[in-house]
């Protein structure tokens, strides 16, 4: 390292040595705790983010951000040069530069090992959601880049998956990557898939929606959408005047199965609304029927949408073949990419109804996404309401050819077109609320549905998820997609010994990625056998796992089978 870069860097890092006495993990999705204690990891992710962008030669990003987390949180994921998360290999480094005593010896090591010369150009898009602290660590990660000697573009406050769509498109060499750019992308490939839609007077174009913003980024970004789509009729709620995240928000919605704050069961009645989450990367839709009951449409529903959507334009291009064969192109691979917490309805559905192979995948949108890339059309959802749907660039060649090829337009012609603005319009870097919330309204436009049509695809089986607080979380590992623990062994044997006693029984256990606790789901025939499974397991989870503070209590309500 040019001993001119190294004083530059050694000057930088030290107004931010490391914080005492804690070890920051890069989990998940990235570096995400306290606020307050984050400046120093942020300026050292700056510093990587800079480093990942020397070596590719291509543009990174940062996105400062707590996602669903209290206000107080924050947090840094990076965005590697696909628009993706950060490549898995690298995560050691981010853990290690976080860590460091000295960052320069962490630097030093990769740019050994990938012989980065100074002189390599680099630019890092950075972003925050609405967090007061993000200004700050904006500021701290900037600085970081400015020490490796790249060029950091400060794009100010966005989504999360709206930088990620920025990284990509920077990447591509689009001619203009802002926020205007995405958002007429977004809008002309909706109209697009409108305007496409079979013609059915009887049926109006009804986009009227309600919107939870959980007082986040993400409600003032679909009001700037809005002004560009006609047809969408959006009132947005919790915009900003109430607290971030709490008692709001798709995390909040889709794992409580309640109303958010400023929604009310009879004025809200019968409307279609939507919820997203802290940086608008995940998207769930609910209604309150007319009895008062709540219907929550959460990811693994989004998914069969889209996946049954996907399915139809196959078969309008497969015309007399069969078994997804395109004459011109041969076999298309369409699947499905899911996690354990996927509702056992909604793969029974995938599989079942729509003929589709399903991968499972561990948690976590890197995992998901992975599998997602291998198909030529992969479809991914978490049931936290995290995904997307993407293409390959062979089958979106092969789209491109033939819809150039003919101008009558015929079924064939209109799913290829259709197939194509779909590419366009969702997110093919990484889940978008607003993309998806967009795709979701075209597909319902498509098929003249309405919510209530869309639930009925299939019946959720009843699920619980429950928390338990263990000493050292990391002493729970699983395999199998996390659908059994390796250990302690003695915990899947009292996990299976459970749900034995459950009809439609299925239960797991695992370390969160993103909290010091272990999740508990299970599912069971009713609501109250689902509750009562998961709270024997947690019990479990509680006497084998070295449980910490108030036991779990057993729950006999109805007496297992
Ligand atoms: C993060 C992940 C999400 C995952 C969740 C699990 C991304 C962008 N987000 O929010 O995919 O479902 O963590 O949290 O990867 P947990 O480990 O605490 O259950
Ligand atoms: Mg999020």
């Amino acid at each position: 390292m040019a001993e001119r870069w190294r004083h530059r860097l050694h000057n930088a890092a030290l107004a931010f040595p490391k914080y005492p006495g804690l070890r920051f993990s890069y989990g998940t999705s990235g570096f995400r705790t306290e606020a307050s204690v984050l400046g120093s990891v942020a300026f050292r992710a700056g510093v990587l983010a800079g480093l990942r962008s020397l070596v590719t030669g291509k543009a990174t990003g940062l996105v400062i951000t707590a996602s669903h987390n209290q206000a107080t949180d924050n947090g840094v994921k990076m965005v590697d040069p696909s628009g993706g998360m950060l490549a898995r290999n690298w995560e050691p480094f981010a853990e290690d530069i976080a860590n460091a005593v000295d960052v320069l010896e962490v630097v030093e090591t990769i740019i050994k090992n990938e012989s980065v010369h100074e002189n390599w150009k680099g630019k890092v898009l950075i972003a925050r959601d609405t967090r007061p602290s993000g200004q700050a660590l904006v500021a701290a990660a900037v600085k970081g880049i400015e020490a490796m000697g790249v060029a950091p573009v400060n794009m100010g406050v966005l989504t999360t998956p709206q930088l990620h769509w920025m990284v990509r498109a920077t990447n591509k060499g689009e001619p203009q990557v802002n926020e205007l750019a995405y958002y007429t992308k977004l809008s002309e490939a909706f109209k697009l898939l409108l305007d496409l839609n079979p013609r059915k007077p009887a049926v109006p174009r009804c986009l009227d929606i309600v919107v939870d913003g959980a007082n986040g980024v993400g409600a003032r970004k679909l009001l700037d959408l809005q002004m560009l789509i006609e047809d969408l009729n959006l009132e947005v709620r919790n915009s900003g005047e109430g607290e971030l995240n709490h008692l709001v928000g798709a995390d909040f919605v889709q794992k409580e199965k309640v109303l958010p704050a400023g929604f009310a069961a009879s004025a809200d009645s019968d409307r279609r609304c939507v919820t997203v989450d802290g940086d608008a990367d995940r998207l769930a839709y609910f209604y309150v029927s007319g009895d008062g009951i709540f219907h929550l449409l959460d990811g693994d529903k989004i998914l069969s949408l889209f996946a049954r959507f996907l399915k139809q334009q196959l078969e309008a291009l497969m015309g007399s073949e069969k078994d997804c064969i395109i004459p011109g192109y041969g076999r298309v691979n369409l699947g499905a990419v899911q996690t354990a917490y996927a509702n056992g309805s909604s793969t029974k559905y995938l599989q079942e109804v729509l003929g589709l192979e399903v991968v499972l995948t561990p948690t976590g949108v890197k995992y998901l996404h992975e599998e997602a890339e291998k198909l030529d059309i992969g479809v991914y959802f978490e049931a936290n309401g995290h995904g997307t749907v993407l293409f390959s660039e062979r089958f979106l060649d092969f789209l491109r050819r033939e819809s150039a090829s003919s101008e009558i337009l015929n079924s064939r012609l209109r799913a290829c077109k259709r197939l194509l603005a779909v590419s366009e319009m969702v997110n093919q870097a990484i889940g978008d609320a607003i993309s998806g919330l967009l795709m979701v309204e075209v597909v319902l436009t498509y098929s003249a549905w309405d919510v209530r049509e869309w639930d009925a695809l299939y019946e959720d089986v009843p699920s619980r998820q429950l928390k338990v607080k263990v000493k050292d979380r990391t002493c729970i590992t699983t395999t199998n997609a996390e659908t059994k623990v390796s250990r302690p062994a003695e915990l899947q044997t009292a996990i299976d010994k459970e749900v034995e006693n459950f009809t439609k029984g299925r239960a797991f256990v695992r370390p969160s990625g993103t909290e010091d606790v272990v999740r508990v789901y299970a599912e069971a025939e009713t609501q109250e056998l689902a509750d009562e499974l998961a709270a024997n397991v947690a019990v479990a989870v509680y006497e084998l796992a070295g449980g910490v503070g108030p036991k779990p209590a057993k729950n006999v309500i109805t007496g297992s089978l």
